[in-house]
């Protein structure tokens, strides 16, 4: 088994260069970057606890929404962007409003990944790429009515 996989570690340098990272040889010029993230709610409110994040670019993440808001309205989702305007924001908020076939995720350019939605006690997972260009991207939940207060920021970096 190992036999077969070395040769396949070794014509993957992208999966060698991840080995690399994880041994710990170099110093890890992002230290606030993660490769899992958890985000809840602020109680019962449609706030996210968690309003920020660090990413380094292009790296698989995985994203954890664990609903733990108590009241039966509260269902919310975590639904990121391409970037982080108000226009984009506005934009796939309001078209969230009558996507409720896809559970308010609107078939939108924008959306870069999305969770499922959780209702209050539900916990959901979504993997997705890191964009591979650094900055600043929006992440809503598109519950209707919760996308202006209910926002974050994810920060990719190189
Ligand atoms: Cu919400």
């Amino acid at each position: 088994m190992f036999s077969r996989l070395l040769p396949l570690l070794f014509s993957l340098p992208l999966l060698t260069l991840g080995l690399t990272g994880c041994g710990g040889a170099e110093a890890d010029p992002n230290p606030g970057a993660v490769f899992a993230v958890t985000i809840t709610p602020a109680g019962n409110q449609m706030k996210f606890e968690q309003t920020e994040f660090t990413v380094n670019a292009g790296t698989e993440i995985t994203l954890t929404f664990n609903n733990t808001a108590t009241s039966a309205a509260m269902e919310h989702n975590v639904v990121l962007l391409t970037d982080n305007s108000s226009d984009t924001i506005d934009r796939v908020g309001q078209a969230a409003m009558s996507a409720s076939a896809n559970a308010y995720v609107p078939d939108d350019d924008a959306v870069l990944a999305a969770t499922d939605l959780a209702k209050p006690g539900e916990t959901v997972t979504m993997t997705f790429t890191a964009p591979s260009a650094p900055g600043e991207y929006a992440y809503v939940c598109t519950f209707p009515g919760h996308y202006a207060m209910m926002q974050g920021t994810m920060h990719v970096t190189k």
